[in-house]
């Protein structure tokens, strides 16, 4: 136990606890809030759920647009915690319809007799902790007032439509309506001029269904979709014989996955195979229609940019395949963000849609919208007239509700002006100076990036199960510590940075809402990853949580992810291979480790020429490997040293990396051998450096280099080496230099310099 986890008992005063109308207020009838109610009435807890419709169901209540099913398999989007419940409801395809999903609600909420603790048609509006006798006041918009212990936002992600941002929308005379705020009673497009407007989920489940009703269907895309067929139907037969006589076995299964579906994550990456074998796995994946396993069919589409272009590029040769007209189809393949970073969807004879006369699309980069009039769409030369408006433009997603209630925490702190730079949460659950305050599916959790039923159940019972830990130890206040909170959000913010999610411009960056702040919302590291650290938090007695109330006052804090996330990977792989720690081994026996290692790694990108040679190092010929890029040259040249503390490594160690700095930095890499210890003692390896930068510098232009433009680059140790080449050129009138770049380079073990604490920026 680390010092600042040490557990500080903080006394055994009473912290107050006023009288309550109900221990726990929910917000949201949704799954979350229902699964809730079920719980807290097994803890033998009040509660109420408040719920601003007029019955039960969340997203699959409002989302009655024509076309709307889910797109994870319903035997996977359904409740898991009741085997009866499960026994006794059939699902009728692969992805149920609404209506079907908004059935199963309702069977479940008369089930377990839920309806009697909501209160519908009511909206809450305000919510303020009263730190005196440490309650909240829950206000509805009809003026009403309920004093709880506990309260919990069961919001949902994806339930707060966003504005279209579009003039002139209360101008128009026909017809509008947004897919997130559906009527009950059947829309009719029979004869009618029908527009929609976005080409997200809702617009591409909606378009094929409304086009065959609509006499004209323009569709106005500003930025085009990564669809795949659903390929609906009856249940596939794989489901059903990895479910059927083990459906408990299988549900444990889907909670330690990583997308909360089980399946077996890739081994490899895209470029491990080759192009047919790639090909061939795309197909099958595109042939099975299903979201999980399209983006998990190498291990590494989500983080390196070429891999995912394989991906995207077969789809967007799908989408040719599908569109007769070839302009048309160029407009609809995306190519302007990496496939998965906007969240992909399924579909049912989208692209087909467009091959039918009456069937229109409009590129909104080319000709936006200026405006709606009463009559139609005006793009400023020209107006596309309707009769029908559809807004499928989307949700101010994971915060949007949260902050639309105005809730005020400790010292009449609003949840808003908290999360003003963007949300800070604690397991994405809590957030800290909001006491007794919950969120189900909360941003900083893997929420929307899972199958959102596994986050759902895991969250409530991790709620239920700590409002019971805290009742068997006379405890009425928990909050997390602003410490274990600024801990959770860099990790958070760790795993995003290492996929290629920051690169589009999603409603997970909040990138859809004009003035949002722009941060990764959701929780990438995977819902195994995640259902662990909670676990863990719990099982290190609340680690990072302050609790108090009669039964006395603690906090055992801390920070449960401290460890960067991608060196936590390798050391869980070299756990898993029971490797002996690296500094254990013997010289020869960590050479051939790394060298293993490095035989499993993804190749990196391909570049115009690789050339293997010879340099006459300090005290004899060294090898050296010469990438050159693509375009022509010539070209300015890094001379590179690989890392590996001084002992291992080659100049051909480093390979995908230096492809991959080749083809960014359009430069000439030359990768120089240099001698190792221990064999060869200090300065050995430096001597060898700066051979290698003069005999580089003397042959720039016959190794295709622009003449004035080398740089010396390096890693971990061989970023030691390009540091002190450097130096000394510049000390001793070596060759001239363009620049350095040092990457990881350790000068110094100790946390306490200046440049430390001036550049060092995380771990
Ligand atoms: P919700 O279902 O959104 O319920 C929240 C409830 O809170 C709503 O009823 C709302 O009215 C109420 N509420 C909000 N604010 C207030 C307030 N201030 N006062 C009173 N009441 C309030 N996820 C998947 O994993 N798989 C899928 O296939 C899938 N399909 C989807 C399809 C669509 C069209 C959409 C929009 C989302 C989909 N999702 C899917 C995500 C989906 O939102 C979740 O799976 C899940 O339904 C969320 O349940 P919830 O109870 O957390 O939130
Ligand atoms: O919303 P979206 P959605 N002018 O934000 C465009 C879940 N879901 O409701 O991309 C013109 O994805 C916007 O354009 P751009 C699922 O998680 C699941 O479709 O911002 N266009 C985009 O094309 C999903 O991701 C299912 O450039 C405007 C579209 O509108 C999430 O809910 C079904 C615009 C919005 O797409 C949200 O999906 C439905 C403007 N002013 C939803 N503003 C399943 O299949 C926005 N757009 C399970």
């Amino acid at each position: 136990m680390s010092d600042t986890e040490a557990l500080q008992t903080e006394g055994t005063q009473a912290a107050p606890g006023g009288s309550v109308d109900v221990e726990v207020v929910v917000v949201g009838a949704g799954f979350s809030g229902l699964y809730l109610l079920h719980r807290l009435r097994g803890l033998g807890v009040s509660c109420v759920v408040v719920e601003q419709a007029d019955d039960v169901g969340g997203t699959w209540y409002w989302n009655r647009y024509p076309g709307a099913r889910c797109d994870i398999m319903s035997i996977d989007y359904s409740y898991s915690f009741d085997a009866d419940l499960e026994a006794e409801w059939q699902w009728s395809e692969k992805y149920a319809t609404q209506p079907e999903i908004l059935d199963y609600i309702g069977h479940v909420a008369d089930r377990f007799d839920l309806r009697r603790d909501i209160r519908f048609d009511t909206r809450v509006e305000h919510a303020r902790w009263n730190d005196g006798d440490a309650t909240w006041q829950i206000s509805t918009a009809d003026g009403d007032t309920i004093v709880c212990r506990f309260y919990v936002m069961a919001t949902g992600c994806l339930s707060l439509p966003k504005a279209p941002e579009i003039p002139g929308v209360e101008t128009f005379a026909g017809e509008v309506y947004f897919t997130g705020r559906w009527p009950a009673e059947p829309v009719d497009f029979d004869g009618k001029r029908v527009g929609v407007i976005g080409t997200g989920s809702s617009g591409i489940q909606s378009i094929p269904i409304i086009a065959e009703q609509a006499a004209e269907l323009t569709v106005f895309q500003r930025t085009p979709n990564y669809s795949f067929p659903a390929h609906n139907g009856a249940l596939p037969e794989h489901k059903r014989a990895a479910v059927e006589g083990r459906r408990e076995a299988y549900r444990h299964e889907a909670r330690w996955s990583r997308g909360g579906v089980p399946s077996e994550p890739a081994v490899d990456g895209a470029f491990s195979v080759d192009q047919a074998e790639r090909e061939r796995r795309f197909e099958k994946v595109w042939q099975a229609g299903e979201l999980i396993g399209i983006l998990s069919s190498f291990n590494d589409l989500m983080i390196d940019e070429a891999a995912n272009d394989t991906l995207a590029e077969f789809v967007r040769g799908k989408i040719r395949s599908m569109v007769d007209d070839p302009e048309m189809a160029e407009r609809l393949c995306p190519s302007d963000y990496p496939i998965g970073t906007k969240r992909p969807c399924l579909d049912t004879g989208y692209y087909e849609t467009f091959n039918q006369e009456h069937v229109h699309l409009v590129d909104l980069r080319e000709t936006p919208i200026v405006e709606i009039t009463p009559t139609g769409v005006s793009l400023g030369n020209a107006e596309v007239a309707v009769d029908v408006l559809v807004f499928a433009t989307g949700f101010d997603a994971m915060t949007g509700a949260l902050v639309a209630v105005d809730i005020a925490g400790r010292d009449a702190v609003t949840l808003a002006d908290k999360w003003a730079d963007g949300p800070s949460t604690y397991l994405g659950l809590t957030t800290a100076g909001f006491p007794n305050f919950f969120m189900i599916t909360g941003p900083g959790s893997p929420s929307v990036l899972s199958n959102m039923m596994v986050s759902i159940e895991q969250h409530v019972d991790w709620v239920v199960d700590c409002l019971s830990y805290l009742r068997d130890r006379d405890l009425t206040v928990i909050e997390p510590t602003p410490l274990a909170e600024a801990g959770w959000n860099q990790h958070v913010n760790d795993c995003a940075d290492i996929t290629l999610y920051p690169r589009a411009k999603s409603w997970y960056m909040g990138a859809n809402v004009p003035g949002k702040p722009r941060l990764f919302l959701p929780y990438v590291g995977g819902v195994d990853s995640y259902r662990a650290a909670c676990d863990e938090v719990v099982g290190r007695d609340y680690l990072g949580f302050r609790l108090s109330g009669p039964g006395g006052s603690r906090c055992q804090d801390g920070v449960v992810r401290s460890l960067q996330p991608d060196v936590a990977l390798v050391l869980e792989l070299m756990d898993e291979l029971g490797l002996p720690p690296i500094e254990s081994l013997s010289v020869a026996e960590a050479r051939t480790f790394t060298d293993a290692m490095a035989a499993q790694r993804a190749p990196g990108p391909d570049v115009g020429e690789i050339v293997d040679g010879e340099y006459p190092g300090a005290d004899g010929d060294l090898a050296y490997r010469l990438y050159r890029p693509p375009s022509d040259g010539p070209h300015p040249i890094i001379v590179y040293f690989h890392g590996g503390g001084w002992v291992l490594g080659a100049h051909d160690s480093d390979d995908p990396y230096c492809r991959d700095m080749c083809v960014r930095t359009d430069a000439v890499i030359v990768s120089v051998n240099y001698r190792h210890a221990p064999e060869h003692r200090f300065p050995a390896a430096i001597d060898d450096g700066q051979a290698a930068v003069a005999w580089v510098a003397d042959h720039a232009e016959q190794l295709g280099g622009l003449p004035g433009k080398l740089a010396v680059a390096g890693y971990s140790a061989g970023a030691n080496i390009a540091a002190v080449v450097c130096q000394l050129d510049h000390d001793h009138d070596g060759p001239e230099l363009a620049g350095q770049l040092l990457l990881s380079p350790v000068t110094d073990g100790a946390m306490d310099t200046e440049s430390y604490r001036e550049n060092a920026d995380g771990y």
